[in-house]
């Protein structure tokens, strides 16, 4: 039987180090995995520490993948390859090198107890919703789209850091 495929949405960000090289490092290994392919990727931006404010900006993006893995495998995956990248973080929302969340999986809806799908904040991150829109502004969550839900924060656009969508093959 051949095996469905989803698609993926992931965020990444992190304000510690060269975050450009382990966030596009990050989506390389997980590429190299034979049941996930990456698809597409946003630009990078420049983004207000979210939760605690009193730290660095963060570089954030969000990339699409398809993959015939089980949502807990995959997350599997972008644990190891957080791991493969000596992630650093000392404690929740704070300073860290490297972070990989799963922010859709096709209409997949679960709650874990290391893993919920949708992520339970998405919709309140302009971090999140800005590249996500830039990947699919349709794409639907709890009945509103990441296009409306974006709007409704009214926020200025963040400035980016990298406007391109090349930033994978360049700086992995
Ligand atoms: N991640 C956090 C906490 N705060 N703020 C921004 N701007 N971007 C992030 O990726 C972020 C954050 C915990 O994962
Ligand atoms: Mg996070
Ligand atoms: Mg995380």
């Amino acid at each position: 039987m051949v095996k469905s495929k989803k698609p993926v949405f992931v965020g990444l960000g992190g304000n510690v180090g060269d975050v450009l090289s382990n966030m596009a490092k990050a989506l390389d290994v997980l590429d190299s995995e034979p049941d996930v392919e990456l698809v597409a990727v946003s630009p990078v931006y420049k983004t207000p520490p979210w939760g605690i404010t009193d730290q660095d900006w963060f570089l954030n993006a969000c990339a699409k993948f398809e993959t015939s893995l089980e949502p807990q495998a995959f997350l599997d995956k972008c644990l190891e390859a957080e791991e493969s990248l000596k992630r650093t973080r000392s404690k929740r929302w704070g300073p860290r090198t490297i972070d990989l969340d799963i922010l859709l999986f096709g209409d997949v809806m679960v709650s874990y107890e290391n893993l919920t799908i949708p992520h339970p904040r998405m919709q309140e991150r302009q971090f999140v919703l800005e590249p996500l829109a830039t990947l699919d502004d349709g794409l639907k969550i709890g009945g509103k789209s990441v296009g409306e839900l974006l709007t409704g924060l009214g926020e200025p656009a963040l400035e980016m850091e990298y406007e391109g969508t090349d930033w994978v093959a360049k700086f992995s």
